[in-house]
């Protein structure tokens, strides 16, 4: 079974034959997952094939450059409507801002454009906060979701995952704009639903808080409503303990690998890319499973455990080696409350090269600044390597009951699958009028797994290692709603930050997503599922940022890419240095004529 981070070597350039079909583009190829993209998901997928020249597009158009731009060769544009201006109070729709934009919309088909509409149902009206003040998301602290109207009036979502009237409200806008307009005069239909339309939850940090969870409303609450499991009712992150970790002298989750996931290969434990970690039943030193590592490279396993400074830890456990020859070794290594290693510290190591199972015990003082033991396994040169029963405990421990994470895990995959569950539910309730492509907007990379990992065995308290990423609070867990979707027919990923990271912190050649630019992952999700990609950039960026943007459009198969934003590529005077659009044109003249048609797609076997 083929494990989720196991990417193996990206392969060759695929040549697809010249179709010189000007302002078009085709998406042909691709296979349907036959499931998720966790463990045993799909590990051979066939490529995109893209045909034609690339798209290239403007976001937030006004309406005045529209001849220039098609002369220098864009051919896409948003079109955003705005729930707040469409229906200004409960029923009543604004005929003149109708009219003004079906005229819009008309005059953008005349001139051949591709359209992309903005349904925005993420500007709220005013109407919807005071007649149904329930429709608000709530956190773990009781408070409300409500930014200022005034400065963040675009930000004033509500809370349509788990409130059924939000819903209702948002499928009679929906239901509206396509009796107004015609539906087939759409190119593409953005979906998402968050902030910027994007699918995610509010952000983290609110009236002081920063690791704010957004579930915490009385639908949200209610099990009958929500299908919160009934253990996760009432408890809060980072307010309550993990009932799990309270008394429990055994401080590693997970010791005996017992556990399985369908997202996490090993429950607790958080594998490098570059090693295979599984759970083996061949011959484990207790109850049905035992770790085992294959190692080529220096890299290990870890799973980070709060622990008191100044303290003294004994730790044991279970090893052996498959070749008599390389040493499996568990280290116990010192963590500052940055998560930087404590210069100076000793570690704790158990190793041995013995082919049996063998059982080995040490002791640890930790310094007076150690905040966390990141416990390791690893092979001391490449070769298998097995684990079984591990334990650590504070000297003296007489309760030595596993510390377990059922509480914070079941909360975490909860509130990834209502995000999941909202993206459903927006494609369906579009496609009830739409039948055209539909554009998911991803806001960046999102979590990879691991990061989820260490979230979850520092019990969601907020102050972990990789608990400072909003991605984590806005669920932004793509591999999961890529996994599940319920449908996968007419729908593209489309990213918004195609820019993002900076091209020196990512390696796309890597064949392990935590090297990957925002655009990789989120095309290798696409593609694992044979969906299209797409999207645009974060907006106030250069001409060097718009480079690597179509750099990136053309080396992950993207269909095209949407500039942000419009009136910075035509800012006069332009003292930030927005990429103008000559720059522009002369991306879409390097990419389009002649039309490109070497790419280098995921091709992943
Ligand atoms: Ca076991």
């Amino acid at each position: 079974m083929s494990r989720w981070w196991l990417l193996p070597v990206i392969l060759g350039v695929a040549l697809v034959g010249v179709v010189g079909m000007v302002g078009s583009v085709v998406a042909v190829g691709g296979s349907e997952a036959p499931q998720g993209l966790g463990p045993g998901g799909k590990a051979e997928i066939t490529p995109l094939a893209l045909q034609g020249r690339y798209l290239f597009g403007v976001i937030n158009d006004d309406g005045l450059h529209y001849d220039d731009e098609w002369a220098r060769g864009v051919r896409a544009t948003t079109f955003e409507l705005q729930w707040r201006l469409y229906e200004p109070q409960e029923g009543v729709y604004d005929t003149a801002y109708i009219n003004f934009m079906k005229q819009s919309l008309a005059r953008l088909k005349a001139q051949g454009w591709y359209v992309q509409l903005v349904p925005g149902y993420h500007y709220v009206p005013d109407w919807v906060f005071t007649k149904y003040p329930d429709v608000y998301y709530v956190n773990q602290y009781g408070e409300r979701y409500d930014p200022d109207p005034a400065t963040l009036g675009s930000h004033r979502i509500i809370n349509a995952p788990f409130n059924p009237q939000a819903r209702a409200l948002i499928a009679g806008y929906i239901a509206r704009i396509f009796q107004d307009f015609d539906p087939s005069s759409f190119d593409s239909v953005r979906v998402g639903g968050g902030i910027q339309g994007e699918l995610r939850y509010p952000p983290p940090d609110w009236n002081g808080h920063t690791n704010a969870y957004w579930a915490f409303d009385s639908h949200a609450q209610n099990p009958a409503e929500s299908g919160i499991p009934a253990q996760v009712v009432g408890w809060r992150p980072g307010v309550d303990p993990n009932p799990g970790s309270v008394g429990r002298g055994q401080l590693l989750v997970n010791p005996g690998f017992e556990q399985t996931h369908a997202y996490f290969a090993i429950p607790g434990w958080s594998p490098d890319d570059a090693i295979t970690a599984t759970l083996t039943t061949t011959n484990p030193h207790g109850g049905s499973r035992a770790l085992q590592l294959t190692i080529g490279t220096p890299h290990r396993i870890h799973q980070f455990v709060r622990v008191s400074p100044g303290t003294t830890y004994r730790f044991g456990g279970w090893l052996r080696s498959a070749d008599g020859v390389g040493r499996a070794r568990v280290f116990f290594n010192q963590y500052d409350a940055s998560f930087q290693p404590v210069a100076g510290a000793p570690f704790g190591v158990l190793e041995t090269n013995a082919t049996a199972w063998t059982y080995l015990t040490g002791t640890l003082t930790l310094s007076a600044t150690t905040q966390y033991l990141k416990v390791e396994m690893d092979g001391h040169r490449p070769g298998t390597y097995f684990f079984d029963d591990l334990w650590l405990e504070r000297e003296g421990e007489t309760n030595h009951q596993d510390r377990e994470i059922a509480v914070p895990l079941a909360f975490y995959d909860w509130y990834v699958q209502k995000l999941t569950d909202y993206q459903n539910w927006q494609i369906a309730e579009i496609r009830k009028y739409y039948s055209g492509q539909l554009d998911l907007l991803y806001a960046g990379k999102g979590l990879l797994p691991n990061q989820v990992t260490d979230a979850l065995t520092n019990d969601l308290r907020g102050d972990g290692w990789s608990e400072g990423t909003s991605a984590l609070y806005a669920a932004a867990a793509y591999d999961r709603h890529a996994a599940g979707l319920t449908t996968t027919q007419q729908v593209a990923l489309y990213l918004t930050g195609v820019d993002e990271p900076a091209a020196h912190l990512v390696d796309d050649t890597s064949p392990y997503p935590s090297d990957w630019s925002a655009a990789r992952w989120i095309a290798y999700l696409a593609q694992s599922r044979g969906m299209a990609v797409w999207g645009e950039n974060s907006g106030q960026d250069n001409a060097t940022k718009l480079r690597l943007s179509a750099q990136r459009m053309q080396a992950n198969g993207f269909l095209g890419l949407m500039w942000a934003f419009e009136s910075e590529l035509y800012a006069s005077p332009n003292p930030n240095g927005y990429a103008t659009i000559a720059d522009y044109e002369a991306v879409i003249t390097l990419y389009n004529d002649p039309p490109h048609t070497v790419y280098l797609p995921l091709v992943v076997r």
